[in-house]
């Protein structure tokens, strides 16, 4: 049989399990990336595990989400990663160098390799033809810890492009264009793999574009062949060394099939409050709209910002709004500084920003009340830009430019012909002196590893109860984002080292007295509707309801990354057998799950849950692999590693420390 791209790829690393959609496949992972906000968690759960250096052949952590420093907490993270890195062989990219995903793209990602990230736009890097995959921040620990990465086995869905791009139509419309369709569930146990003669039009960066946003799909990963377009890219990286091609086979067979005619294409618009919200923007344009932001982790490269100077060039934003612009890395940053491109934007009076995540997190910035804010950027949850109401609408960097001119969201194409800018400059100047190297173990040995006062242990994970009893502490509807869970922000993520204080947050856009009731009642479960904890990789989404004594999850369905974090923590994550049953769900209620851990050692899909007050039984689906019910009857990742030495069921531990 012919195979697709991402079947070679995950084929060369299968190290277990099987490549049959659904099946448990086990795969060998080369490189593993942590950034600030997931990773110091990460590296003190690696600590736990008792290792002295990582046994990957490249593990890296970038400062760029807690990048605000109001007041010692942020700052006391970043020494601690910096001392951690050197101790332990990970490398370590200096906070004003850039956002983790364009980095690693510039400097790291590989054709043909795979990637754990503790990010879930990890999934950028399938750019150049990589595997890379988004993870909570244990999964990461523990890969680093040099075992391989199981998940089911993902189906593989081709997506065909045929034909260009036509004027004022972007990337970003691609893959919008794939969330009109498929919305934010439609991607769930999915690899989606470009194909066609379309592939060939598009640049690495603007691949990276629709590879990161693949995540909003839910589905696993996004990749590309590795061509021409890859080969210019590592050339201009200085790595043209590291090309190999790769492509699927001719004939290759997938699971199921998208075409897109690039052609046919127009401006999209993902509405408030979900990427998958999406709808022409001709639809709803002459919206007024108080903020344009352009950049950030998506949609800031070099040729990015270049269309929007372009546009803007020798004008100026409309006075009803403020505009701001982040350039991806420190590189792009010192490419448009010298080609002109930094000049226009600031004349045209864009507030230019460091190369963080910034806004995007809510890390300043923020729209004011009740206001349109248009943004570049890859996710619209409710309250994610900081703003309680907030209307945030996601476009490509021409509609941005476009609606910043106008004060109204503005439809590109209304422009007239598109202004040109010649293209990126193919010999950006490549400066690695911010990404710190790891010393050779002997020296690193003699590293301290240095602990601010808001770094804590994380929680202590405890074997699982014979039957779980406990009140319902919430009921929540559909698509909670992980947001929700472990909210967005400077305020919050400055607790990310500090489970006790980030967990006083839970819930908070639903519900502020979560916690104290959490606390009152001595922990319950939480019921949630379909897509429970979609969005970001945050184990905190996790972390923060196991330090309030949540046991398990009943939802109708949950997303990817965070299903595979409760498990990690020791939550159960259980679906209801009869979706209506979710009305059965009342918050103060008391439900019990008799004989839970051994029904789950035995592997059986479904459990008895009782309700009290009612007198009433109903079917709870427990689906999980081998691997997964020895994870939860231990109580946790860390808990079964501790128990069974060094092995999980499935497991080669990679040995080999890291190198580069
Ligand atoms: C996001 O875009 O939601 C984030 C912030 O990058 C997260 C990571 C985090 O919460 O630290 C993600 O995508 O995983």
């Amino acid at each position: 049989m012919a195979k697709n791209l991402a079947r070679q790829v995950l084929e060369a690393h299968k190290v277990g399990g099987s490549l049959e959609p659904g099946q448990e496949i086990s795969i060998r992972l080369d490189q593993a990336l942590m950034q600030d906000a997931t990773g110091t968690m990460a590296c003190l759960q690696f600590e736990q595990l008792g290792l002295e250096r990582v046994q990957l052949p490249f593990a890296v952590v970038y400062v760029d989400h807690n990048i605000l420093q109001i007041d010692f907490k942020n700052p006391d993270d970043h020494r601690f990663l910096q001392s951690f890195a050197a101790r332990h062989g990970i490398w370590y990219s200096r906070p004003g160098n850039g956002i983790c995903h364009y980095l690693h793209l510039e400097r790291f990602a590989r054709p043909g390799q795979t990637l754990l990230g503790a990010d879930s736009h990890t999934t950028t890097a399938g750019a150049l033809g990589m595997i890379a995959i988004g993870a909570g921040g244990l999964d990461v620990a523990v890969a680093m810890a040099g075992h391989p990465f199981a998940m089911a086995a993902p189906g593989i869905v081709e997506v065909h492009l045929e034909g260009r791009l036509p004027d004022w139509v972007e990337a970003k419309d691609i893959i919008l264009e794939l969330l009109r369709r498929r919305s934010v569930r439609g991607g769930l146990g999915r690899i989606f793999e470009f194909a066609g003669p379309g592939v060939a039009t598009l640049t690495a960066t603007q691949r990276a574009t629709i590879c990161n946003m693949i995540a909003e799909l839910g589905a696993t990963a996004g990749i590309f062949p590795s061509d021409q377009q890859t080969q210019a890219w590592l050339k201009e990286q200085q790595r043209a060394d590291q090309f190999s091609p790769m492509a699927a086979e001719r004939g290759a067979e997938y699971d199921e099939r998208e075409e897109i005619d690039l052609s046919t294409l127009v401006p999209l618009v993902a509405k408030p409050h979900s990427p998958g919200n999406v709808v022409p923007v001709e639809e709803i344009a002459g919206l007024e709209v108080a903020q344009v932001c352009v950049g950030s982790s998506v949609n800031s490269s070099y040729e990015d910002l270049a269309v929007v100077a372009a546009v803007l060039k020798d004008r100026i934003v409309h006075p009803r709004l403020v505009m701001t612009v982040t350039p991806g890395s420190r590189q792009i940053l010192d490419t448009i500084a010298l080609s002109g491109v930094y000049h226009e934007l600031l004349n045209a009076g864009a507030r230019m920003l460091e190369p963080a995540c910034g806004p995007c997190v809510g890390m300043g910035q923020a729209p004011p009340s009740g206001a349109n804010s248009v943004r570049t950027f890859n996710r619209n949850f409710p309250g994610r830009s900081g703003t309680e109401d907030d209307n945030v609408y996601l476009v490509s960097p021409s509609t941005a430019a476009a609606t910043a001119l106008n004060g109204v969201l503005t439809d590109p194409r209304s422009l007239g012909r598109p202004p040109s800018f010649g293209g990126a400059p193919h010999d950006p100047a490549i400066d690695d002196r911010q990404i710190l190297a790891p010393p050779p173990a002997d020296e690193a040995r003699r590293v301290a590893v240095i602990r601010g006062p808001n770094i804590k242990p994380p929680p202590e994970h405890r074997p699982m109860a014979e039957s779980l009893k406990g009140r319902i502490l919430i009921v929540v509807g559909d698509d909670i984002s992980t947001g929700d869970l472990a909210p967005d922000g400077a305020t919050v993520m400055a607790y990310r080292s500090n489970v006790p204080a980030i967990a006083e947050f839970t819930f908070q856009h639903q519900d502020r007295t979560f916690p104290a009731r959490a606390r009152d009642w001595g922990g319950g479960f939480v019921v949630g509707g379909a897509n429970y904890g979609q969005g970001s990789s945050r184990e905190h989404a996790a972390l923060a309801p196991l330090q309030l004594g949540v046991k398990a999850v009943i939802a109708k369905s949950f997303a990817r990354i965070h299903r595979r974090n409760l498990i990690a923590q020791g939550i159960v994550p259980l679906t209801f057998d009869d979706p209506n049953d979710y009305r059965l769900a009342i918050q103060g209620e008391t439900w019990e799950l008799p004989g839970i851990r051994g029904a789950i050692d035995r592997g059986e899909a479904t459990i008895k849950a009782r309700i009290e007050e009612k007198q009433r039984e109903l079917r709870l689906r427990a689906d999980f692999s081998e691997r997964e019910r020895t994870v939860l009857v231990a109580g946790g990742l860390l808990a079964t590693l501790r128990h069974s030495g060094t092995t999980l069921p499935g497991d080669t531990v990679v040995s080999g420390a890291a190198e580069h």
